[in-house]
């Protein structure tokens, strides 16, 4: 029998090689990323083309989806859709699904680890004995606790819910920006960013990269966290206003930074190279073995329950 024809949008460098397989296996794929000419793959198989396979980075353009006549759903590995055309999607009727709730704990868990991390100067006091000054200066000197200190969540979605948990465990005080307030959290509602940021001591981005969201950790927030807070990022990068983080933390504006996602991946600013109070993971919130496989069988269900006729099982609300 004839296998479904996909149209996968490039290399997912972060599905497992058993997912792939079985990707490959189940389905004629057409893998723009191995193709000699893209342009003329797609223009020979664009009326059959039902799906399309990709990721929140490779993503589907509007430009790019309106060459598939009979385009109907785009199935996505991961949470975050930042380069998927969802208005357009919309538009046209073609579903979408990515991959949520399978990472949110192994997401809150790198940003428990990076909050801690910055607070007790995890990879500085490994430095520190590395370099030899435990012998020579003595013992580093005093950390910051996060007991009942006062930690914001930009973003309160299935991760931010699931970090909220882990912190209340660990005795913070926690507070909230959404565009809209939960009525169902017991957490401070903040309607205002720059209020919060001005109110805490950290603040942990973890909101979708669209829009609106575009460099909303702005100058005026890092300096309202001021340098006594610490910025954490495990959302996107563009969240961030890379430039004036920086210059925030050459000025000492801000104290300290943690963070797995950069604007221009796998690019990072040089000048952060240098501090001592910063922490730089490479994308790694998603990045265990059980939840990478969890996000690939989820993906894979997605694709399955599509030519089944059935309704996508993380369907995206459009
Ligand atoms: C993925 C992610 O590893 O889910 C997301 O949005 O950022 C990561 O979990 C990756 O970006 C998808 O290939």
């Amino acid at each position: 029998m004839k296998k479904p024809e996909v149209l996968l949008m490039g290399r997912i460098p972060d599905l497992p090689k058993s997912e792939t397989a079985r990707l490959f296996e189940s389905y004629t794929v057409h893998a723009l990323h191995t193709c000699e000419d893209s342009n003329a793959l797609v223009e020979r198989i664009k009326d059959r083309v039902t799906v399309i396979a990709t990721n929140g980075i490779l993503g589907a353009s509007a430009e790019f989806m309106s060459n598939l006549p009979n385009l109907q759903a785009i199935v996505s590995f991961g949470a975050g859709m930042d380069n998927i055309d969802l208005n357009y999607a919309r538009k046209q009727g073609i579903q979408v699904a990515n991959t949520p709730g399978v990472l949110n704990d192994d997401v809150a868990n790198m940003a428990m680890a990076l909050l801690l991390g910055i607070s007790r100067e995890i990879v500085e006091a490994d430095r520190y004995v590395r370099r030899g000054d435990w012998a020579t200066k003595g013992k580093m000197g005093l950390q910051k606790g996060i007991r009942n200190k006062k930690v914001g969540i930009l973003g309160l979605g299935g991760i931010g819910r699931d970090l909220a948990k882990k912190l209340e465990a660990f005795g913070c005080e926690i507070a909230y920006h959404n565009r809209r307030e939960n009525l169902e959290v017991p957490y401070r509602y903040y309607h205002n960013l720059l209020d919060m940021a001005k109110d805490c001591e950290y603040l942990i981005v973890i909101c979708p990269a669209n829009a609106e969201t575009y460099k909303m950790v702005n100058r005026e927030v890092i300096d309202a966290l001021g340098p006594e807070g610490a910025l954490i990022n495990i959302a996107r990068g563009t969240i961030v206003d890379e430039e004036a983080l920086v210059l925030a933390l050459q000025e000492d504006r801000l104290g300290a930074f943690a963070s797995d996602v950069f604007a221009n991946e796998p690019h990072v600013p040089d000048a952060l190279f240098e501090m001592s109070n910063v922490i730089l993971i490479p994308h790694l919130g998603s990045a265990t073995a059980e939840t990478r496989k969890a996000m690939g069988e989820l993906m894979l269900r997605n694709l399955e329950r599509f030519f089944a006729k059935e309704p996508l099982e993380t369907p995206v609300a459009l």
